[in-house]
């Protein structure tokens, strides 16, 4: 084999060599493989109709996969600029194709470096909903990933054999002392990278961390009434909306006796309390309690037939979350909420005065805010 330090005199550290790529590999390897199955749970929560019906239990599920997803992606961009910068000078390689395997392989690195840079930039601006570009996010990211994991599992498939003999291969005494030191510390340095990198972050989500989480964008407990809030309503357009006092809440669709509901209404019906968390899929989540009207009553009022499943609407205009879809089992879960009120006060404007639905196991971006119609199906 072409040793790259043979290739070119530039790349003098000892480091660029297989059992440094290959333990990185491994923990990519790990990280990625967290990262594309959570995304799949991310995906199918969010396409009611997708291969197979999201349950409305445990709750906190999604708030666990969701908040795995986002850490797993925040912890491999150390990891995936040490490997690249390990491999670097692979690039250089000379002769660049020695056979048709060989070839492949080489060609299988590029949708991988390309992909994974891809997954990683995109996930972090959207954390930072910040959105420089001309596509939307969930297409284009979900598309993506399995371009990378594709590529991922290829690649692996081709070094199996390398990553197997050269991560032995450290233990034998024949190994330099130089390396094993040197790698050892920039092993220590990447661990330690990453570990940071987590502790800076996890606080959107565990709250005992939430005061050192410098990078979270989103804090547990903080904004109105306890809660971080994700669209305003002011954002979203709808204060003038929500402060006419004959708001009311239509029931329509494949039902036997259409409704509109009243707020006083509403507040007349047997109510609801349950402790649920909002978990956006940005990674932040915090728990909360909400009172209200579930579901499924509101939907036995207005004659749905068992087994109906819904849409549910907000006043805003615009914007992708404006409606989500409920399958049957979260409609027939008595927590799945109307929510008039959240931790003891009527519902802050931010929060989705008057009425946002609130339900076991659902994305945030389904949790709709300002709701004003229900459309049963
Ligand atoms: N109508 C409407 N509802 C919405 C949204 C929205 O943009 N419009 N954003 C959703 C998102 S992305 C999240 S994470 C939750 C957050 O709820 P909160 O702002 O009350 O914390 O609201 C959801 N409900
Ligand atoms: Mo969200």
């Amino acid at each position: 084999m072409i040793r790259p330090d043979e290739v070119s005199g530039r790349f003098q550290s000892k480091l660029h060599e297989p059992r440094t790529a290959a333990l990185l590999g491994i923990a990519l390897g790990v990280t990625l493989t967290i990262c594309f199955a959570t995304g799949l749970l991310s995906h199918a929560a969010q396409n009611p109709n997708a291969w197979f019906g999201w349950p409305a239990r445990p709750a906190g599920l999604y708030r666990i996969s969701q908040g795995l997803h986002t850490l797993c992606g925040v912890a491999t961009i150390p990891i995936l600029l040490a490997k690249l910068w390990v491999v670097f000078p692979r690039l250089f390689e000379w002769p660049p194709v020695r056979s048709f395997a060989h070839a492949l392989e080489r060609l299988s690195v590029l949708p991988l470096i390309a992909g994974g840079l891809f997954m990683m930039l995109s996930g972090v601006a959207n954390l930072a909903r910040w959105y420089p570009w001309g596509f939307f996010f969930t297409t284009a990211h979900y598309a993506v990933a399995w371009i990378t994991f594709g590529s991922l599992v290829i690649h692996l498939g081709l070094k199996w054999t390398i990553v197997r003999s050269s991560v032995g291969q450290g233990r034998t005494p024949e190994a330099d002392p130089d390396v094993v030191g040197s790698r050892r510390a920039f092993l220590g340095g990447v661990i330690g990278t990453t570990g940071l990198t987590l502790l800076a972050t996890a606080g959107n989500t565990v709250a005992p961390l939430s005061s050192i989480a410098a990078l979270a964008q989103r804090r547990p407990g903080v904004g109105p009434q306890g809660v971080p809030v994700n669209k305003s309503a002011k954002g979203a357009g709808v204060l003038d909306d929500i402060s006419n006092p004959g708001w009311l809440l239509s029931i329509t669709g494949n039902v036997s006796r259409p409704i509109d509901v009243t707020l006083d209404e509403l507040r007349a019906m047997g109510q609801r309390t349950a402790e649920l968390p909002i978990a956006c899929v940005e990674g932040w989540s915090t728990s909360a309690t909400w009172r209200g009207v579930p579901l499924r009553d509101l939907m036995a009022a207005a004659g749905a037939a068992p087994g109906a499943t819904a849409l549910i609407e907000s006043v805003q205009t615009g914007g992708a979350y404006r409606a989500a879809e409920l399958n049957a089992e979260q409609i027939n879960d008595p927590d799945t909420l109307l929510a008039l009120e959240l931790n003891g006060q009527p519902l802050h404007r931010d929060h989705g005065y008057p009425i946002r639905l609130i339900g076991p196991n659902r994305p945030g971006v389904m949790q709709t805010k300002w709701v004003n119609r229900l459309v049963v199906s």
